[in-house]
This record gives C-alpha cells, structure tokens and sequence, in this order.
C-alpha cells in the first residue's frame, strides 16, 4: 500500500488519512474525505492534469465565485457584536420591548462604515461614516441605519443615485477611489444647496472620525414610538459615545492613509479583544406634533436638526461591544440592513427620504445575497422564533413540514399542524389621516437650505471654523472646473460671507454674486453640542500613546511610563528603531513597533526617552525627527526627558503647554492643543 501525503515532505498520498487524533478530517463539500490537497491528478507525474478529479474542480469553483458584489454604498466597513441594556425604561412611550424593562437586555450587531470607498479602500478618507445597529429583539430585528452626522445631502430618495454616482470615482476615469474632492461632487452639491448642511458637517473634523468609538451615532429621520393605546409620539435616536466625540487632524488623517489603512477597523478589533469595550448611550429626542408645527423647519426633512436645546436628549440605554467577528465574511459581508425592520412601538414618519430606503435596502440584499432568502443566514436571521408561509427560493435553508403553505387554512381541524396565525398585538401601523392630490413636489416647508448650515457655522470653535473653510479650500483645489468652484462660492455666500470670502481667499478667486435663495434664512440660536471641542472629553481612556526609545534609555523611564499610562485607562505601545530587544540603561527591552513603521499620526500623544547620545543621532534619522515633527504639527502633547532634546530642537519643536516632562504626560496627553495651531499653520 503506498505511503500517506506527507505536507512537510511532499510524499505519498494516495491513501485515505481520516481523522487523525482531534484534527476533523478534511472533505469535498459534499462530505467525501480528502487525502491529498497538495497534488491534483495527472496522467503520469508529469502529465496533463485530468478533468476527472472533481477535488481540483470544486475548490477552484468555489475559489472563482468567493466574493459577492460589495455595498454600492457603505461597502467598507467593520463589525462588532454586542447588547444594547435599557437603563430607562418607555412603555409610556413604545411599547418596543427593548424598552420595557430597567436592565433588560438585547443581543445587537453594530456596522460602521465609509460610505465612498470600494471594500479595500481605507479607513481615514473624508467622509460620513455609517452607524448601522441590528438588535436583535425578542418581537423580530429592529435595524436602526444611521451615520455619524445627523442630517442627510438630499431630501428626497429620488435624487440618492444621482448623489452617489457623483461622489463615487468618477466614470470614465475611475478615481478618485474614497474622496470627495473632485469635480463632480462639487458640481452636483453645488446645484442641490439642500446639500450644504450635510456638506459642512463633512467638511467638520466629522468628516474624519478618530475611532468608531469615539463617534456619535443618529438615525438621521423623525421617527415615531408607540405606546400600548396606540399613542404616537416623534423621535430622533441618538448614539452617544462614552469616550466622548474625538476627530483627526486633517493632515493627520491623509497620512494616516499611508501608515495604516485599517486604522478603525484595528482599532474596534484591539479594543474589544483588549477588553476595553467600546459603550454608546442611546438618547431619544421625543415630541408631538404641535412642537413640530412650531418649528422654523420641518422635522420630516432630513436635512435638518433639532437643536437640543430645543428638545433635549433623554439617555433610554446603553450599548456594550464586547465581541469581535468570528469570521469577516460571514459576519460582516453577509449582514443585511434593513431600515424597513422595524418592532412594535417603533414606526416611521412620513420623511420622503426614509420612504425610499424603505425600498432600496430590501431590493439591494436581493443583489448581494443573491437570494429572498438572506434573512436565514445566520447573522441575519431573527434571535427570536419567526414563521410564516412564504416558501422556498434559492438556497433555502429551512425544511418546512406538512402542507400548511397558505393562511387562513383549516388543516388543525383535521388534526394537522395549521401553521402560523397573525395576531392582534402584531406591529400596526400607526394611524394616520392621509388626504391630497398626487403631487411629484418638494414642500414649501423644506426650502430654507441655509439657516441651519448656518447655525452649524456658528456653532463652531473658531478651529473648528478654520477646518471646515481649509477643508473646502482643499477640496475645491481639486476641482477642475472653475464655474463649479465659482458655483459653490454663490451659495456659500447664502450660508455666511465670512466662511464664502475665507474660501474664495484660500482659493484665490473673488467673490461671485449670491446664489438665489429658494428661501430667506432665518437666524437660529447657535448650539453648543454641534462643536467637538466644546465637549471635548478630557481622558485617556480609548487613547494611545507611542513611547520611543533606542538603545542607552532609561528602562525604568520607560517602564514608570507605561503603567502610568495603562493606569490612567490609556493604551502604551512602545517604539525602537529596531524591534528584537535593544539594550536601555537597567535592561533589555523589546519594542511594539518599529520606528519607520510607527509614525506618530498613529497615536494621540507621544513620549521620548532617549539618551543625549541616542537623541544626537536620531536628529540625522528622519523617522525620528518626522515622529516628533509631526506630533507636534498635529497638535499633540510631547512628554521627553532630558537627554531627548537634542531630537527635539533638530524638529524645531517650541515648548508650549502640551511638551511636558514625563510625569506630566498621561494628564497632558488627554488633550489637543488648539493654541497651538495657530502657531503653526495659517487659519485664515
Ligand atoms: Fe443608505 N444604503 N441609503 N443611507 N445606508 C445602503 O444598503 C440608500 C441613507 C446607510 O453597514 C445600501 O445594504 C438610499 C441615509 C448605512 O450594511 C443601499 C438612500 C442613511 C448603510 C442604501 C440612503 C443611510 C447604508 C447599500 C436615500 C443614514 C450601510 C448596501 C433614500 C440615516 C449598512 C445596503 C451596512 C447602505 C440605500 C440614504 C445609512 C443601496 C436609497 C439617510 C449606515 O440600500
């Protein structure tokens, strides 16, 4: 008999080796053990490869059809499992069941995403990020698909594939890949001012989130609860990180691109398996009918806020990652989004946007998931029991017993299993009175596109301010058309002349003439959770610190450092020009990270302990001097000893209050110093 395959030999293999020890035997899908997976069959050993070996043929065939159409949208994007706890409960309110009870809890898949980017592009582009949340509840999936930004380009779901075909890379040349700034964005926002709120939130440090845990979250649209009686109310949800809201520099961001492409996606995938899980508050904005009336907007248009200071926030949970994916595919390509999955207690408002999502993700699974039965692969499938009588389609999964197929029927009567019945407190639709011509027509009520951009404007820190004019500077610096430049400068002028004349300056052009108002603005009060920096949570938990040393530092520096830092809830990672173990004054020691590959646009503040020797001769490397250059461009706190400096002055840094001893750094290294850039960087 001839000898087994042998992997680490390459002989033998043409026996049978079924399970050796705990190793499950390896087999063709259809569950015929495979005893060799190195070799296909040949005539002779160095003949023709034969079309009867039907092991080569099914793992090529399968091999050839692995990847599915990605999201025409949203197609990069990172997933984590958790549960969503209710902290206060509603049933006044819904009667959704999450919400029924202090403590309950319910399983829950988060998504975040880009929405530009093709599945392989990266993680730090300009762009509004998907905040996608499946909870599984005991009375079916509710899918609540929001974005980190509370409004919407559009207003009508009509006008989606007009926006996306222009943000997307353009169609004759195909790029740019994952960016907005090229001409035909600009063109077409620049045409649709109902667009401008949403692009100056893009254009905000928004635009580039610094973790999926440190960004908000909102459902975008008005949306109702009800409650047991059938009461209707309107509500906002929000998503509130408890790290607080924390942004990129934009610089920062672009090189980011460079050093680490799955920088969110490694950062959501550590923190969870570090343990340090990332925790969202759910708030609901809730309000009737008459404060909605009396409103200057109209709460149906996405393109609007409510300000909450007109209608606070009322914190109803919480939401606990604590679980990475098993399998990315499975978990994450696989998962299916539905704003049409909605419980009991929770309905829609009439918001013409949402109506057309209502359509569009159902029909887009069919696309992707090439089957009406997406909903049975696992991460999709309900937690709860679900029955119904719709029947069969491609890759059917479940094997439905009897002949019940069809409802009302009387087959119990006969002693047969009848199936499913609908019942009285099933989901119903929320009553309401519906009269009026059918009209293809925008309300009155939606045409104020530059009030609450506005107010946006106004509500900023003036950094903030200078972010969101230098954003659309570089933006409108890529655009080739100079009548679509000229174009968006009219309508900025409608939002504020400051920000238009900022722009048209960074561009080097002058002002046109306004661009005609559908209708006058009206001035709102500014309001202060629309600023990051006015909210700025001064801690270390979630942040990062790069330590660099080389050989002849303080060991018990760098040691004294670290746990400071892990004390404080931070993250050390430690740098050296060369990772094995370098030898430090007090011992040897092994590095995370290699200098050239760990810039310092990786981290949220950085050490340098260094002996005067080392310093002296990393001011020639120009890693080194970039670490430390760059830190300090992006506004981030520099803790050094003593011997560092030489490092120090060969990067021209000046001390200002965020370059601190050691000691200082973990109190330091919570904060960004905005002073400071205004020293650095022209904020005109
Ligand atoms: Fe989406 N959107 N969208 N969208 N959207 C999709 O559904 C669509 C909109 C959002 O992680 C697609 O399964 C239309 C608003 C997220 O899997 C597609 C309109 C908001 C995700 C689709 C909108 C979103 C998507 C592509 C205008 C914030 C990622 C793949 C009427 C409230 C979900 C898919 C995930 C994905 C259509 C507007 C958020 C094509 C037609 C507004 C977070 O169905």
């Amino acid at each position: 008999m001839a000898k087994p395959y042998d992997s680490m030999t390459g002989e033998g293999g043409d026996t049978q080796q079924i399970g050796r020890g705990d190793t499950p035997v390896m087999t063709t899908n259809h569950g015929t053990p495979i005893s060799d997976n190195q070799n296909s069959l040949k005539a002779g050993a160095r003949g023709p490869t034969l079309l009867e070996d039907f092991i080569l043929r099914e793992k090529i065939f399968h091999f050839d059809h692995e990847r599915i159409p990605e999201r025409i949208v949203h197609a990069r994007g990172s997933v984590a499992h958790g549960y969503f706890e209710c902290t206060d409960p509603i049933p006044d309110l819904s009667r959704a069941s999450l919400f029924s009870e202090q403590g309950k809890r319910t399983e829950v898949i988060v998504r975040f995403s880009t929405v530009a980017g093709g599945a392989g592009s990266v993680d730090t582009p300009r762009d509004v990020r998907g905040f996608a949340t499946k909870f599984y509840t005991d009375e079916g999936n509710w899918d609540l698909v929001g974005n980190n930004i509370p409004v919407f380009f559009i207003q009508d779901a009509i006008k989606f594939p007009d926006l996306i075909h222009s943000v997307k890379m353009e169609a004759d040349r195909g790029f740019p890949q994952a960016a907005s700034a090229h001409d035909t964005f600009w063109d077409f926002v620049s045409l649709m001012p109902e667009s401008l709120h949403t692009v100056l939130w893009a254009m905000s440090d928004r635009g580039i989130p610094r973790s999926y845990r440190m960004m908000e979250g909102f459902g975008i649209h008005t949306f109702k609860l009800v409650n047991a009686e059938g009461q209707e109310s309107f509500v906002k949800f929000h998503w509130r990180p408890r790290l607080g809201t924390q942004s990129l520099i934009w610089d920062e961001s672009a090189k980011i691109q460079g050093a680490d492409n799955d920088f969110h996606r490694r950062d959501l995938w550590e923190a969870i398996a570090n343990g340090d899980y990332p925790e969202y508050d759910l708030a609901i904005q809730v309000f009737d009918q008459e404060l909605a009336a009396s409103l200057p907007y109209d709460v149906l248009d996405p393109t609007k806020i409510i300000p909450e200071e007109v209608v606070p926030l009322r914190v109803i949970g919480r939401m606990v990652l604590d679980r990475n994916p098993d399998n990315h595919f499975a978990e994450n390509e696989q998962l299916a989004f539905l704003p049409s999955n909605v419980v009991p207690g929770i309905d829609f408002s009439d918001d013409p946007l949402l109506h057309g999502r209502l359509f569009s993700y159902l029909d887009t699974q069919k696309s992707r998931l090439g089957t009406t039965n997406f909903h049975q692969i696992p991460v999709n499938a309900p937690k709860c029991p679900y029955a119904n009588m719709m029947r069969d389609g491609m890759m059917q999964t479940h094997v439905p017993k009897g002949r019940a197929n069809y409802e009302p029927n009387s087959l119990a009567e006969a002693g047969e299993d009848g199936g499913p019945r609908p019942r009285q407190e099933g989901f119903r639709t929320a009553s309401q009175p519906v009269e009026g011509e059918k009209l293809r027509v925008r309300p009155e009520t939606f045409a104020d596109h530059y009030s609450q951009p506005r107010m946006f404007w106004k509500s900023q820190t003036a950094n903030e301010q200078a972010h969101i004019a230098s954003a659309i500077t570089f933006e409108l610096s890529k655009v080739a058309l100079q009548h679509v430049r000229l174009r968006v400068l009219s309508q900025l002028r409608n939002v504020d002349e400051e920000l238009a004349e900022r722009v048209a300056k960074g561009l080097a052009l002058s002002l046109p003439d306004r661009a005609p108002a559908a209708r006058d603005p009206v001035a709102l009060e500014p309001s202060e959770a629309l600023s990051i920096q006015k909210r700025w949570h001064a801690t270390l938990e979630g942040r990062k610190v790069g330590i660099l040393f080389a050989e002849g530092s303080e060991k018990a520096a760098v040691d004294r450092l670290i746990s400071q830092i892990r004390d404080a809830g931070g993250t050390p990672f430690t740098i050296a020009p060369k990772v094995g173990g370098i030898a430090l004054e007090g011992g040897k020691m092994e590095a995370d990270g290699q200098l050239a590959g760990s810039p310092s646009w990786i981290f949220d503040a950085v050490a340098v302990v260094l002996s005067s020797e080392a310093a002296g001769k990393l001011a020639h490397d120009s890693a080194a001097v970039g670490f430390v250059m760059d830190a300090f461009a992006h506004l981030k706190a520099i803790g050094h000893d003593d011997g560092a400096k030489p490092l120090l002055d060969r990067a021209g840094i000046k001390a200002d209050e965020g370059v601190t001893d050691l000691a200082s750094l973990p109190k330091a290294a919570t904060l960004r110093y905005w002073d400071r850039e205004k020293k650095i960087r022209d904020l005109a």
